[in-house]
């Protein structure tokens, strides 16, 4: 496919809350990207020559720096976003300084080289080492621009990469403050590179030869972007979208998961990839889990503020979530579903996108809103007979990004951990695993491939170089040209000696 190589057109950056327009940026063509990417490579000559140490401290201080503009930052991700800025410290300014003081801290550790066996070659040592890519692309989205684009971009970065970056075209501007993070802090200009598009910026950005891609959005953009990638053989990390259950036995409490359900499911307007997007519990909690679900998310304030004002749930941030929303909700209660509470557009609150946090019972698995990742503040729980059926109507998914199981029996939530087929479990809580930094994050089925966090998500951004020295030098080995006569009759001796199972049988020939 050809693309323009020089850029046509702007992208308007509107705040989804009020309808403000926050400014413009360039839609950057093939020759722009290509350009970034050599940049990058250039910046990469020395970045990636640096010993660990070095690197950790320069990232160490673009952290302080954010920190210094703390407010700046979570306010221009509130404007972008439509959510609250309170949010926008917990998960993503939160999120990112301890990611970031994660790998400085642990960072040399797990990539140092690692000596291992070496088998039949006794007279050789092995090891293997971990060495940077080369240029990284990352191709962030929208819903936690902050967090999604810094949290790749730090990993490729601590490995010794340099990056290109293109943020989502609703979010720009919350993009080109991550790069000017890095410019900002004065040494080692260029380790990355901001380019601001859409999807055909996307797809240069895929083309550019650059030595990996991580993607971060839907399931049916992440087959594009593989489709790109597989021309140039360029390997892939895929943070894709899911349908993340929750399941609730009758010895849960019910108070907490209740409050958590609420949270899980309407936090930064239910657009988080883990957020909770079923719930199954089972038939004795049943009524007592729905009517405290429903008062407290009747209690929830909706609303923006650049003010001083509080609100729980901000905006959607991009118009065709509305759509997506409306549309699951249609489908669900022509199909039987039951609203509690929600249900509607607030329309006073126009030209923003804010829609009421909506509770529905009655659903089942021909509806959409129990298959399909709605990505808003609607929340769909269903009665189960018993944590049988809960697993199985949970796996009954194409997602598998992470789930959440509520009981107080240790050893029932042991074994629903391993039967729920996601790529995270959290038992008695939601949401946290994405917080803590040494836990690798991803998910399973089409919810994505590879790992970011922990010692995963570094090594996802090395190549892995295999070592092998020998140690004595004897002029020629055993199985080198050429061949002597004996070398047949003692392999085959050997080969049952080592491995054959049992003494008698190694000895015995034949
Ligand atoms: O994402 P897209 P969208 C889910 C959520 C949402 C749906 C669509 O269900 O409703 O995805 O959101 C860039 N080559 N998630 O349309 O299109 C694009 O410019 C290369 C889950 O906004 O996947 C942006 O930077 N890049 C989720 C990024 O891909 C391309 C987060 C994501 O956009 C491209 C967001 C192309 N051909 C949405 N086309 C999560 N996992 O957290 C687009 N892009």
């Amino acid at each position: 496919m050809s693309i323009d190589t020089r850029q046509t057109t702007t992208i308007e950056s509107i705040n989804p809350a009020t309808g403000e327009v926050i400014g413009t940026v360039p839609e950057m063509g093939e020759g722009e990207v290509r350009e970034a990417v050599q940049r990058a490579r250039r910046a990469y000559e020395l970045w990636s020559c640096l010993p660990f140490e070095r690197r950790a401290e320069h990232i160490l201080s673009v952290c302080d720096l954010m920190i210094d503009r703390a407010r700046e930052i979570a306010r221009s991700i509130s404007r972008e976003t439509g959510k609250p800025i309170g949010d926008a410290y917990i998960t993503e300014l939160f999120t990112t300084a301890d990611l970031i003081h994660f790998y400085a801290r642990k960072g040399k550790k797990i990539m140092r080289p690692r000596q291992v066996s070496t088998g039949l070659f006794l007279n050789k040592k092995a090891y293997k080492i971990y060495q940077p890519l080369g240029v990284v692309a990352v191709i962030s989205p929208w819903n936690y621009p902050f967090s999604l684009t810094m949290g790749p971009v730090v990993s490729a970065l601590f490995a010794g990469n340099t990056v290109v970056l293109k943020p989502s075209e609703f979010t720009p501007f919350v993009g080109k403050l991550v790069g000017e993070l890095f410019e900002d802090v004065g040494a080692h200009s260029g380790i990355v590179q901001v380019v601001t598009g859409g999807g055909r910026t996307g797809e240069a950005l895929v083309r550019a030869g650059v030595q990996k891609v991580v993607f971060t959005g839907s399931v049916e953009t992440g087959r594009k972007v593989m489709r790109a990638a597989a021309d140039t053989l360029t390997p892939v990390v895929m943070e894709l979208g899911g349908k993340d259950p929750m399941i609730v036995l009758d010895d849960a409490d019910i108070e907490r998961a209740a409050n958590a359900a609420v949270w899980g499911a309407f936090s930064n307007c239910g657009q988080t990839c883990t957020s909770i997007e079923r719930v199954y519990v089972t038939e004795g909690v049943y009524d007592e889990f729905v009517s405290k679900v429903v008062e407290k998310t009747k209690a929830l304030r909706v609303g923006y503020s650049e003010g001083s004002e509080t609100y729980d749930v901000g905006s959607l941030t991009r118009p065709a979530q509305l759509d997506i929303v409306e549309e699951h909700i249609k489908d669900a209660v022509e199909k039987g579903a039951r609203i509690l509470t929600g249900g509607h557009r607030i329309e006073d609150k126009k030209p923003g996108y804010f829609y009421e946090p909506t509770v529905l019972v009655d659903v089942d698995h021909r509806m959409q809103i129990m298959r399909e990742e709605t990505f808003g503040p609607v929340l769909p729980i269903m009665k189960v007979r018993n944590r049988d059926e809960a697993v199985r109507l949970a796996n009954e998914s194409r997602y598998g990004l992470a789930a959440s199981v509520w009981t107080k029996d240790t050893k029932e939530a042991e074994r629903l951990v391993e039967e729920v087929q996601a790529g995270g479990v959290v038992v008695n809580d939601c949401l946290a695993h994405y917080g803590v930094p040494s836990l690798p994050f991803g998910g399973v089925k089409e919810s994505g491939i590879g790992r970011t966090h922990g010692a995963e998500g570094l090594i996802e951004f090395c190549e892995v170089k295999s070592v092998l020295v020998d140690r004595f030098g004897p002029k020629r080995e055993l199985f080198w040209y050429p061949a002597p006569s004996w070398l047949t009759p003692l392999l085959d001796r050997t080969i049952r000696i080592l491995y054959r199972r049992g003494l008698p049988r190694k000895l015995t020939r034949g």
